[in-house]
């Protein structure tokens, strides 16, 4: 099929609009673009799509795209009274999440992705799912995306193309990376850049009418990490369509990360002024749902305080010549969980969603705004669920999907960096791993050393959220956050973090801590008043970073002093500070018998030292019970 742009291969040219300003190819003459070139045609080759349209990142472009999917049924154009510039999306039901039992890594060795990943052989993959493809765009617009991950041309910045026929995910990948020809200006000058490929599934015979959410029963997001390609089939959903994000950003860039020398993380990046105006930078690894965007937009309620979002949900970390890890956000927007964003618990979430946002799966209200659980303490008294039907608070369901998610501009944050998109990054005083744990787990406790840091990362598990598809509460591994999305061995990745850390001068590399806002009393309730209160605990993390505050040893790390905690205007119970702290031998003793399972999976591939850390964990535990 010859290439044709958005408008020579119109079905009839009574619809063509008023001649367009993009969408057709840009004409560059280096032997670069001719790559790529030849793959748009490819693809559009195997997936036949009508037209092909090539996305500049324009105004123009952006509005027209979303006029269309309100014209063809896709958005709800939401009240500008209310949300200027916003929309809603209710998505399939059966397409909600990410969906890891669909995800590969299409590794060369199988042993390359280990046993955390779902392995398949490339050439078994790309025969079964190249089929799929055939056709797969009929009667659609291909958009071909060209994006940069972190500032353009920045030097810890990388670039992409995907390949989509969803103008949703064209309209979410403006928000979340940096799209536009700059970044084919890159390619032409023969950067690097990665494949993604994305089609819904759903192709349309001639005259078929569109549905709202066009996607497949039939699921596969692969990675192929040796030749740097990402092709995602079936899902229009989050993590699934929005390629850039964990299929790029952590599964492709992990293993690129492996191979250069850096990190690319699940995690939030702020900066934290104290009272007295010194700054610090802090990454924290949480799993998905688990409180990133949150502790990204913290209000410390200790008075003095400031905290300025970098980033929320990936952080791309690489040694500096200076002997410190530097840090950048590669995202430009921010693809947060809607339910429990409200006045109370984020209200920096609640003002940057104040305009050109788009939700999905959230309720409607009558007036054309916005709602969901969390958001004001009373429902309203009649929503439109996220599935389109009417909704009162005596329905007895939900009445937004609980992986309902905002999409928008970092720049529309209100506690934004200054310096948020600078290319260099910021150096990190501090790394945190967390997870929801309901039990054992204390608010926090601080590592020895790096070694000691990389043991707790690797031994983070986490219970379950909506955010994938799976049972909701469940207790799991998640090492580093990370489990769905490191793209190798994560034993070889525990190898890799212990070799960065060696690359750090000691006395600068970033001290390593442990959090927990979710443990949990016998009755059942939070024990932690958590969100901006988890400022007391950051406090007491950067006088630690200082040097200005003493710890107590415990057999799993170091504690605070409870004295040495800021509970000035908080009324959290002593008995309850108690056992937010409290650390029972012979449960970690079990915790330790735990990880020695999950050790083993890796058949002898977890390193030395982590091994070592182990046993010396048990024997300082078994100390501790005899005492
Ligand atoms: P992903 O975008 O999926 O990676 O999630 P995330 O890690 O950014 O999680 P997010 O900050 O969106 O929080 C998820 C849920 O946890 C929300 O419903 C929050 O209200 C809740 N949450 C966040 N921080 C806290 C906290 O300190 N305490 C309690 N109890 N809940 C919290
Ligand atoms: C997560 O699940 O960690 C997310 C949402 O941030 S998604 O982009 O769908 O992966
Ligand atoms: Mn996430």
């Amino acid at each position: 099929m010859a290439i044709a742009n958005l408008f020579t291969r119109s079905a009839a040219p009574a619809i063509v609009p008023a001649a367009p300003v993009y969408g057709s190819r840009p004409d560059y003459s280096s032997g670069a673009m001719a790559d790529l070139y030849a793959w748009v045609d490819s693809i559009a080759e195997l997936t036949q799509p009508d037209r092909v349209h090539w996305v500049d990142g324009s105004r123009s472009e952006n509005e027209a795209l979303l006029r269309e999917q309100v014209e063809e049924g896709k958005l709800i154009k939401l009240n500008p009274e209310w949300r200027p510039g916003s929309y809603l999306a209710r998505s399939h039901p059966s397409d909600v999440a990410r969906t890891e039992a669909r995800t590969f890594i299409a590794s060369e060795r199988e042993e390359d992705a280990g046993p955390t990943n779902n392995w398949a052989a490339p050439d078994e993959i790309r025969a079964t799912i190249t089929p799929l493809f055939e056709g797969s765009m009929r009667g659609r617009t291909m958009y071909v995306v060209p994006f940069s991950m972190g500032a353009v041309g920045g030097p810890l910045s990388h670039i992409g193309v995907q390949i989509t026929d969803s103008a949703y995910a064209v309209t979410s990948i403006g928000i979340m990376t940096r799209v536009g020809t700059a970044v084919l200006d890159q390619i032409a000058e023969g950067k690097p850049w990665v494949k993604t490929v994305h089609s819904v599934g759903a192709p349309l015979e001639p005259g078929e009418k569109d549905v709202a959410w066009p996607c497949n029963d039939e699921k596969y997001i692969v990675h192929f990490p040796d030749t740097l390609e990402v092709w995602s089939y079936g899902s229009g959903y989050g993590g699934n369509a929005i390629l850039a994000k964990k299929c790029f950003a952590l599964r492709i860039a992990s293993v690129i990360g492996r191979d250069e020398g850096w990190l690319a993380e699940h995690m939030l990046l702020i900066r934290v002024i104290d009272p007295a105006g010194k700054a610090y930078h802090v990454a924290a690894a949480f799993p998905s749902a688990c409180g990133k965007t949150n502790l990204a937009m913290l209000r410390p309620t200790i008075p003095g305080w400031r905290v300025e979002t970098l980033g929320d949900d990936i952080a791309w970390i690489r040694p500096g010549e200076d002997g410190r890890l530097w840090a950048i956000n590669p995202e430009a927007g921010f693809f947060g969980v809607a339910p429990g964003t409200g006045e109370s618990t984020n209200v920096t979430a609640v003002e940057t969603l104040w305009g050109n946002t788009i939700f999905t799966n959230v309720a409607l209200r009558p007036d054309g705004d916005v709602w969901w659980e969390g958001l004001t303490d009373d429902a309203p008294a009649e929503l439109i669920d996220w599935e389109g039907n009417p909704w009162t608070p005596e329905s007895g369901r939900l009445a937004a999907h609980p992986n309902s998610r905002f999409t928008v501009s970092a720049g529309q944050c209100p506690q934004i960096a200054p310096d948020w998109d600078a290319p260099e990054g910021v150096p990190l005083d501090a790394i945190l791993f967390g997870g929801r744990r309901a039990t054992n787990v204390p608010l926090v406790v601080e590592a020895t050393d790096w070694t000691h840091g990389v043991f707790i990362g690797s031994n983070i598990s986490s219970e379950r959220t909506a955010a994938a598809e799976g049972t909701v509460g469940e207790l799991r591994r998640d090492p580093f956050a990370m489990l769905p999305f490191c793209g190798y061995n994560m034993a070889d990745y525990f190898s890799h973090w212990l070799k960065v850390g060696q690359a750090l001068r000691f006395d600068r590399a970033p001290r390593i801590f442990q959090v927990n806002w979710f443990r949990k009393g016998s009755d059942g309730r939070f024990l932690w008043p958590g969100f901006g209160d988890n400022s007391r605990v950051i406090d007491w993390i950067i006088r630690r970073v200082d040097g200005s505050v003493d710890a107590v040893d415990s057999p799993i790390g170091r504690l605070p002093k409870v004295e040495d905690l800021n509970l000035d205007g908080i009324d959290v119970p002593a008995e309850d500070l108690e056992e937010l702290f409290a650390v029972d031998p012979d449960l970690w003793l079990q915790e330790a018998d735990l990880t020695e399972e999950f050790y083993a999976t890796f058949d002898g591939r977890v390193p030395a030292p982590l091994q070592s850390e182990l046993s010396a964990l048990r024997y300082r535990l078994r100390q501790a019970t005899q005492s």
